[in-house]
């Protein structure tokens, strides 16, 4: 292929490559849409599969079309057999037959590093995910994760033991159930939890690695765990360890979150772009 050859020396100008498993928001606020900027505002070229669609405004989810299994995979064993990846991403997954076809793909790829963002609910409560999209994200995912990145009521809704009566588990325990049944890492974020500050905690097999607190925010933001999902992914795509990334990927997005705008009547959406608009603004000294 004289193309592939007069081109051959442009491979070591690559920038890191992340590919997300992840739904349309045309809001730009969440989904795809979130992970792309992310990954561009943070060095990485995105690729993306879709996993299903949305209809939505700033105020809440209205519908979803999941896209069927057999396109999922689809679209990302093309890429795969094209282009070098050098971190997975998961948000929203659509269906158990996205799920189960989505980790056949990701099984071909054993060293590659995986952000699972373990999307169930958008932050206004709309369902995204029911009991048996669970149960396979647990039982098909969790053993290929490198770090699970659910909030509060995730970690919770994951971890819960169904068969025990009365189960409410600290997080650190549903941290500690999650990794048994697979992921390397839990980073649980605490923005639903009533505390003064956000605290977000890292957790390993020895158990708990970093706490982080973030002062709170005014406002409702739609994104936010997507752009830290994908924030870690392109750390880990840049060569940081678990923790670094994880460190460098929370100031990311509070800074996105704190420049964050409303476009519409409802939630506020990140800035994933907030340096490259400060400085045209001229006030970053
Ligand atoms: O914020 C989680 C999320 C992820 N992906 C899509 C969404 C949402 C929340 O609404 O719509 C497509």
């Amino acid at each position: 292929m004289p193309f592939a050859d007069s081109m051959s020396d442009a491979t070591d100008l690559l920038p890191p490559i992340v590919l997300t498993f992840a739904a349309s928001d045309p809001t730009g606020g969440a989904g795809v849409q979130a992970d792309i900027l992310t990954l561009a505002s943070m060095g990485c070229h995105p690729l993306s599969v879709i996993t299903a669609l949305t209809v939505q405004d700033t105020t809440g989810v209205e519908d979803v079309l999941p896209i069927e299994g057999g396109w999922v995979a689809d679209q990302a064993r093309a890429l795969l057999e094209d282009i070098p990846v050098a971190a997975f991403k998961f948000g929203m997954l659509g269906s158990v037959e996205a799920i189960a076809a989505i980790a056949e793909v990701v099984a071909d790829y054993p060293d590659v590093p995986l952000v699972f963002d373990p999307v169930l609910a958008s932050g206004r409560g709309d369902q995204l995910a029911d009991e048996e999209m669970v149960d396979a994200m647990i039982g098909l995912l969790l053993p290929r994760t490198t770090i699970l990145t659910p909030n509060s009521l995730e970690a919770r809704r994951l971890a819960l033991d169904e068969e025990a009566e009365d189960d409410q588990p600290s997080l650190a325990e549903c941290a500690h159930r999650l990794i048994n049944a697979g992921a390397e890492y839990v980073l649980v974020t605490g923005t639903h939890e009533n505390t003064p500050q956000v605290v977000n905690t890292l957790y390993g097999a020895r158990g708990q690695i970093r706490v982080d607190k973030w002062d709170r925010l005014p406002g409702s933001y739609h994104g936010s765990g997507c752009t830290l999902a994908a924030a870690i992914a392109a750390n880990l795509a840049n060569g940081l360890e678990v923790e670094e990334a994880v460190r460098d990927a929370q100031e990311y997005a509070w800074q996105a979150l704190a420049a964050g705008f409303r476009p519409g009547m409802g939630q506020y959406i990140p800035d994933r772009f907030f340096w490259a608009r400060r400085e045209e603004a001229g006030d970053d000294a």
